[in-house]
């Protein structure tokens, strides 16, 4: 069964509590369970994590070598800094959905850059929650 390592970082446990007019209402949670609906109907296998910390995420993506075939990550604000991040992903290889909630580039000029950009398979931003299903779906369609 195909197996999907959902990764996101720093700030994105306070979603559905603080500035809900840029980030929406729901929660991390409420985010979690739409994924898990969206896995059972693909019939794929997620992991859903969060961290706030970029050496926990790098460490997840590690071991996501041998654990998963491919990554979704919402970075947060380390997308626009860490090369880390980057190397990480390139470094083990898997198929990577670089996805944001807001479309990073309809906003403040720092958050245009990415690094994660380069070495994902594709992008989704803009589309909230719903951005999640959307990513589950090109990536499990992807790896077949
Ligand atoms: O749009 C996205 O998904 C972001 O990755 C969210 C990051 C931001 O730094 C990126 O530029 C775009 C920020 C996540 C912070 O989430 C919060 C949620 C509720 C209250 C405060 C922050």
């Amino acid at each position: 069964m195909t197996s999907i390592l959902i990764l996101n970082g720093p700030n994105l446990n306070l979603l559905g509590t603080r500035q809900p007019e840029v980030y929406g209402q729901t929660t991390l949670a409420d985010i979690q369970a739409l994924c898990a609906e969206t896995a059972k109907e693909l019939g794929c296998d997620i992991t859903f994590e969060q961290n706030n910390s970029e050496g926990a995420l790098i460490d997840l993506i590690h071991a996501a070598r041998e654990t998963h075939d491919g990554i979704i990550l919402n970075a947060g604000a380390y997308t626009h800094t860490s090369v880390a991040l980057m190397d990480a992903l390139a470094s083990v290889e898997l198929p990577c959905i670089e996805l944001h909630l807001s479309n990073i580039h309809a906003r403040e000029e720092f958050r245009h850059t990415s690094y994660i950009s380069k070495v994902a398979l594709g992008v989704i931003c803009g589309f909230g929650a719903q951005g999640y299903p959307l990513a589950i779906r090109a990536l499990h369609g992807h790896l077949g």
